[in-house]
């Protein structure tokens, strides 16, 4: 294995001292650059893009050709697991992921089983295998999926949903049939992660997006509880190195100090939350990764700055922060604010860094 150039990010996971305060963006290969539109031209279609490991590993590595990254996120997207179970992911013009057949009777939930990596998801294990070679150890590359309650969100509702009827109507309803689902994505998404890491992903990050339309009672029984066993099924350790989890609940500000204590390196915050208070109520436990509001990539150069430099400041001196927007890149974003945030980080954040 070609030795790592730049460990930044993942030592500033595990709280080891930096030089400097690592960032990657949440999105960072999509639709705002050009050439990822061109590319994904070429392909046909989003899902041909993340079903052939050249074009996957094509579009990981454009933004690192544009920016001074410090991590590489393997392309690809958390409906892949309900897709390889056999729902019918497609992508309806303009509409984004919808699901042929949505798990809404009892029937269907009865059936659904934990999909075989092999037969029907190699081709993220290939294509995490194929970007780890061209990186050539440049930056770590990131695995990721969703959080089995995400995942069964776009499962039960058949799509991105505003109200999360059908989900909440049966969490409600049926909490037994919920459960299930979502026992079988824990268990399908610790495979899978696993597998990702076997093929050489460095650091893995459960995306909870839709945990924070929870009560907070229910956010523990139906998101937390499920996330904390994925952590504790993990492979930790790979290539002699650890490999640290990122757990990342949009919403989740308010329990911080219980996603906290699941076992995870790093929780990701979205920009709610004041990111020195975080590491407050947090202490040692964890790292912590953000959070600037992704809509502040629309303002002008100064304005990007400013915001950085308070976000640093909030969390103020030492190891434990990773730099990322509060959610995922807007496809309107101007690429060459993102090159203004990701320079601004790096200059800004050498002075919480003196030994
Ligand atoms: O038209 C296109 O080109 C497709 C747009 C697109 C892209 C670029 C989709 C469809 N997925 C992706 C890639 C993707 N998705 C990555 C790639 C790696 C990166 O550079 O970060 C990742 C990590 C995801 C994860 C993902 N997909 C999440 C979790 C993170 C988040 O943003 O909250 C979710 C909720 C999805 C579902 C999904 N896939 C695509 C879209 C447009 C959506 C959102 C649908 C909705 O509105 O609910």
């Amino acid at each position: 294995m070609t030795e790592l150039k730049n460990d930044t990010f993942l030592r500033a996971l595990l709280k080891q001292s930096v030089d400097y305060t690592p960032i990657w963006m949440m999105r960072q290969a999509g639709r705002y650059l050009p050439e990822y539109r061109a590319t994904r031209a070429r392909a046909g279609s989003f899902m041909g893009l993340c079903t052939s490991p050249d074009y996957a590993t094509e579009v990981t590595l454009q933004p690192l050709e544009r920016f001074e990254l410090d991590a590489a996120i393997l392309f690809s997207d958390i409906l892949t697991i309900p897709d390889a179970m056999g729902l019918g992911l497609y992508f309806a013009d303009g509409e984004g992921p919808k699901f042929e057949r949505p798990l809404r009777d009892e029937a269907a939930i009865k059936a659904l089983a934990v999909p075989h990596i092999e037969d029907k998801l190699q081709y993220v294990i290939d294509a995490v295998s194929s970007i780890r070679k061209a990186l050539d150890g440049r930056v770590p590359l990131i695995g990721f999926s969703g959080s089995p309650f995400t995942l069964a969100c776009y499962m039960i509702e058949g799509g991105g949903s505003a109200d999360f009827r059908h989900v909440k109507a049966m969490l409600y309803s049926r909490p037994d049939l919920l459960h299930r689902i979502l026992e079988i994505n824990a268990l399908a998404v610790t495979d899978y992660l696993n597998a990702q890491i076997e093929a050489g992903a460095q650091a893995v990050q459960i995306f909870d997006t839709w945990g924070g339309a929870l009560t907070h009672a229910a956010y523990r029984e139906f998101s937390l509880q499920y996330m904390q066993k994925i952590v504790a099924g993990l492979k930790r350790e790979n290539e002699g190195r650890k490999v640290p989890v990122i757990v990342f609940t949009k919403g989740g500000g308010q329990w911080l100090e219980e996603i906290a204590a699941i076992g995870a390196d790093a929780v990701g915050l979205d920009w709610t939350t004041d990111i020195g208070a975080a590491r407050a109520r947090v202490g040692d436990k964890v790292a912590l990764q953000g959070n600037l509001d992704p809509n502040a990539l629309f303002a002008e150069p100064a304005a990007i700055e400013r915001e950085v430099a308070r976000i640093l400041a909030s969390y103020g001196q030492g190891s434990g922060h990773v730099f990322n927007l509060g959610h995922g890149i807007s496809q309107f974003v101007n690429p060459d604010h993102a090159g203004v945030l990701v320079d601004a980080v790096h200059r800004l954040s050498r002075d919480y860094h003196v030994a």
